[in-house]
C-alpha cells in the first residue's frame, strides 16, 4: 500500500489520495465502550481523535455506506466538529430504511484536519467492527502518536495506538480511507468449528493459535512443536499433515490454510469431504 495513491474502492470509485485499508486482519479484541448502541435502519460509526493539546480534533470526516455489493446505502454529510482527544457518533440513515450491513465505509475527510485513533461502526443487526490507527503506520499513511487509548486494547508500556491524519485542504496528504468492516473482524477459530456438530467443511488450521481441527472426526489437534514429536498426534505445518510420532498418521490435505492475513476470506469447501486413510 503506497501513500497518495489510487486504489480500487467499491461501487465503481477511485479516489486519489484515498487510502484504502483491507486485506489485513487484527487479532485484538475490543471492549464495548468502543461502540456505539444498534440504530434500526441505520449504522452508527464512532470515532476518536488522538491528543495533542491544540490540532488533533478538527472536523469529523463525510461518511459514505456501501453494502458488501459495493452498492451505495447512505451519508452523512459534514457531520461536525470533534474536539481534540475526543469521540463523537455519527449516525447514517440506511436509504429506503433497509437494514442491510454496511460493510464497507468511505471517510471523506474535511477542511481542519483531525488525527483518527480509532472508529468502529455498529450495524442495524447489531454487528459490531472496530479498526486502530495503527493501520496508518502499516499502510505508509501520515500517522503520529494518538496519546489516547482504545478500551480493550492494551499496548507495552503505556504506549498509545498511531492515529491516521485526513485533511481535505492540503495541510496533510491524505484525503481519506475506505474501510471493508469484516476484514478487521476476529480471526476465526478452529476449537469453534470442532466443537460443532453442525460445521461442515474442509480441515481448517489458524497459525496464530497453532490449532488445527480434522472435519473428520471433529478432533481439534495442536500444532506439532519444533525439535520433537510426542507419541500424541499433532498437525505439521510444514508437512501440512496429521502426524504421530514420526509416521504419518493421515495424509490429510488442507484444503486452504488460514492465516492472521486471509482469515475473513470466504472458505468455502465441500461438505463431509472424503479424507484420505479413513
Ligand atoms: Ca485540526
Amino acid at each position: 500500500m503506497s501513500r497518495g495513491g489510487s486504489f480500487g474502492g467499491v461501487g465503481g470509485f477511485a479516489v486519489e489520495g484515498l487510502g484504502f485499508i483491507s486485506s489485513f486482519i487484527t487479532i485484538i479484541s475490543f471492549a464495548a465502550e468502543v461502540f456505539a448502541p444498534p440504530e434500526p435502519a441505520s449504522s452508527v460509526i464512532k470515532i476518536g481523535v488522538g491528543l495533542d493539546g491544540t490540532t488533533f480534533g478538527g472536523d469529523l470526516p463525510d461518511i459514505r455506506l456501501f453494502n458488501n455489493l459495493g452498492e451505495f446505502i447512505g451519508i452523512s454529510s459534514d457531520p461536525g466538529h470533534i474536539g481534540d482527544g475526543g469521540t463523537a457518533e455519527i449516525k447514517v440513515s440506511h436509504s429506503g430504511d433497509n437494514s442491510q450491513q454496511a460493510a464497507y465505509t468511505l471517510f471523506s475527510a474535511n477542511d481542519n484536519a483531525i488525527c483518527i485513533s480509532m472508529a468502529s461502526i455498529t450495524w442495524p443487526d447489531g454487528s459490531q467492527f472496530a479498526w486502530v490507527g495503527d493501520w496508518a503506520q502499516k499502510c505508509n499513511l501520515d500517522w503520529y502518536y494518538s496519546g489516547t487509548f482504545v478500551p480493550g486494547v492494551s499496548y507495552s508500556e503505556g504506549n498509545t495506538p498511531a492515529c491516521l491524519w485526513i485533511d481535505k485542504n492540503g495541510d496533510r496528504e491524505t484525503t481519506g480511507f475506505q474501510l471493508h468492516w469484516p476484514s478487521f473482524a476476529p480471526t476465526r477459530k478452529p476449537g469453534t468449528l470442532c466443537e460443532s456438530d453442525t460445521s461442515r467443511g474442509p480441515d481448517f488450521a489458524n497459525y496464530a493459535e497453532g490449532l488445527f481441527c480434522r472435519m473428520s472426526d471433529k478432533t481439534l489437534l495442536s500444532f506439532c512443536r519444533r525439535g520433537g514429536r510426542t507419541n500424541k498426534q499433532c498437525f505439521d505445518q510444514e508437512l501440512r499433515q496429521v502426524v504421530t510420532g514420526d509416521v504419518t498418521a493421515l495424509n490429510v490435505s488442507l484444503h486452504k490454510t488460514i492465516t492472521t492475513n486471509s482469515a475473513n476470506q470466504p472458505h468455502h469447501g465441500p461438505a463431509n469431504r472424503p479424507q484420505p486413510g479413513t
